[in-house]
C-alpha cells in the first residue's frame, strides 16, 4: 500500500448483499481443541471461546439474510473423547441458552436441534427444548444445531422408518424417490445446504449431512474455529457467489 491509498480487501454486508446470499450454509467447527493447546489451555478453553464465535456468526448470517445456519456442535463420535470433556460439551448448550436466548428472541431467530436428542444429559435435552418452544413463532434465521448427530445414522434410520410404512401401506414403493426420502432425514422441511464451510485444514465430511451436501459448494480454510471471524464467513460467500457467476449459464 502507498501513502493515501484508502482501498483495502475488507469484504461488507452491502458488498456480500449485492448477489445472491446461499439460503442455507452448514459448518464443521473445527479446531478448538488445537486452539487452545496451541496456547497452552484445556481443550475446554477452545471449546468455550468457540461458542462466542457461533454468536457472531449467527448474527452475521442473519443480517445476511441467510435462511438457515446449521452448526456441527457435537457428533456420535465425539462420546469417545475423555469424559471430562464430554461433561463439559454438554453444558455448553445450556450455558449458550442462558447467555444468549434473549438476545435470539430479540432477533427473531428459531432455534432448531438435529441429532439423537435421547442419549443426551437431561439438562441439555431441558435447556434445547425450552429454545426450540420459545423461538417456535420466530421467521427469521434458523439456527440448527446438530447435536449428536451423525449422517449414517439418520440415512439408516430414514430407510428403517420407510421400510416399516412400506410394510404398513402408508407409503407404497413407487413413491420412494429423492423427495420423498428428503423428507425421512431430520433436515425434514430444511433446504439442502448450498455452501459447507470447514475450518482447521481438515478436508473431509466426517459423517455429515452425506445425503443432503449432493450439490453443496465446499469451502475449507486452516483457520481454527475460535479463530474464525466475520469476514471469514464474508470471504467464504463471496468465493460461492464468483463460482455461481463462473458456472451458471452464459
Ligand atoms: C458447542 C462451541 C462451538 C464450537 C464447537 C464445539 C463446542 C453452541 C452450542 C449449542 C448447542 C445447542 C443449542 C444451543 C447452543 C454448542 C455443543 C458444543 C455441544 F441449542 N456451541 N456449542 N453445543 N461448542
Amino acid at each position: 500500500m502507498f501513502q493515501g491509498d484508502t482501498t483495502n480487501n475488507e469484504l461488507t454486508v452491502h458488498d456480500i448483499k449485492q448477489q445472491p446470499v446461499p439460503n442455507h450454509v452448514a459448518i464443521i467447527m473445527d479446531g478448538n481443541g488445537r486452539w487452545a493447546q496451541k496456547r497452552a489451555l484445556p481443550r475446554i478453553a477452545g471449546h468455550h471461546e468457540g461458542m462466542k464465535v457461533v454468536r457472531k456468526i449467527t448474527k452475521l448470517a442473519n443480517s445476511l439474510g441467510i435462511k438457515v445456519l446449521t452448526l456441527y456442535a457435537f457428533s456420535t463420535e465425539n462420546w469417545k473423547r475423555p469424559k471430562t470433556e464430554v461433561d463439559f460439551l454438554m453444558k455448553l448448550p445450556v450455558e449458550y441458552l442462558n447467555t444468549y436466548l434473549p438476545e435470539l428472541i430479540e432477533e427473531n431467530v428459531q432455534v432448531r436441534v438435529m441429532g439423537n436428542l435421547d442419549a443426551l444429559p437431561a439438562h441439555t435435552i431441558q435447556a434445547v427444548e425450552q429454545a426450540i418452544i420459545k423461538t417456535s413463532m420466530n421467521d427469521g434465521l434458523t439456527l440448527n444445531f446438530a447435536l449428536n448427530y451423525g449422517s449414517r445414522d439418520e440415512i439408516l434410520n430414514a430407510v428403517k422408518h420407510i421400510a416399516n410404512d412400506v410394510r404398513e401401506g402408508i407409503l407404497q414403493d413407487e413413491q420412494i424417490n429423492e423427495e420423498s426420502f428428503s423428507s425421512y432425514l431430520m433436515t425434514k422441511n430444511i433446504p439442502d445446504p448450498d455452501l459447507l464451510i470447514r475450518t482447521s485444514g481438515e478436508i473431509r465430511l466426517s459423517n455429515f449431512l452425506l445425503w443432503q451436501l449432493a450439490y453443496a459448494e465446499f469451502w475449507f480454510t486452516d483457520v481454527y474455529w475460535p479463530d474464525f471471524r466475520e469476514q471469514h464467513l464474508l470471504q467464504a460467500i463471496d468465493d460461492f457467489q464468483k463460482r455461481g457467476r463462473r458456472f451458471g449459464g452464459v
